[in-house]
């Protein structure tokens, strides 16, 4: 049987980040009743995973499993081609406890400017995985591509927005508009593959 998701079906949004889930609800809304894993007080998995699929497909599969209902996961972050590709999945990791980003957007200046190199390209990763409670799931993703800038710019977005600026355009995703974000993001490019398998 084909995986397929119908229209009005109920999906656990398996993020505990607010800014992610407001995207994702961006990005289904009107198709899906959409229920946070917060709301359900869901406990978070811990992230073992190596790649953002692997740690998507985890993140889905647990909030599945608990709640007896479909769910959806995205795992992500930034790749800087200057620092090998991190912090990539440990974007997250890199903002410690209290997950302060502008402590890890410092971060990854600092790295940089150790390299010694002035190569400023960086890109989004974004693994979206679709988690039946019986079992199957499916697991997608999305990249988009850009330059970094310090110091950041903007305060619409979440994360490392403010330090990003996607090819073609002069804003950071901090600056821009959500709804621009939302058209041409990571996480948009893995919905749309997503669409196409599951829609
Ligand atoms: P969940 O696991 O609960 O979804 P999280 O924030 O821990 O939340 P990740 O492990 O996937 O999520 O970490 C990804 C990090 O990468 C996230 O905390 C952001 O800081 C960053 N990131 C991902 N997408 C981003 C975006 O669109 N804009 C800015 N930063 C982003």
């Amino acid at each position: 049987m084909p995986l397929i998701l119908q229209p009005g079906t109920t999906l656990i949004a398996a993020t505990h980040n607010p800014g992610k889930a407001r995207e994702l609800v961006a990005l289904l809304d009107g198709r899906f009743e959409i229920i946070a894993a917060g709301a359900l007080g869901l406990p978070e998995p811990d992230e073992t995973e190596t790649t953002f699929t692997g740690n998507a497909l985890l993140k889905a599969r647990h909030a599945a499993l608990l709640s007896g209902r479909i769910a959806i996961a995205d795992d992500s972050g930034l790749s800087v081609a200057a620092l090998d590709g991190s912090p990539g999945i440990f974007s997250a990791r890199w903002a410690g406890p209290t997950k302060d980003f502008a402590a890890a957007m410092a971060k990854v200046e600092e790295r940089l400017i150790e390299t010694g190199s002035d190569d400023r390209s960086a890109w989004f990763t974004s693994a979206l995985a679709v988690a039946w409670p019986d079992g199957p799931a499916v697991v997608v993703e999305g990249r988009v591509d850009g330059q970094l800038v310090f110091p950041g710019r903007g305060d619409r977005g979440f994360g490392y927005d403010p330090i990003f600026v996607p090819d073609g355009y002069s804003q950071t995703f901090g600056e821009m508009d959500p709804a621009r974000k939302d058209a041409l993001s990571h996480r948009a490019r893995a919905f749309d593959k997503l669409k196409a398998a599951l829609f």
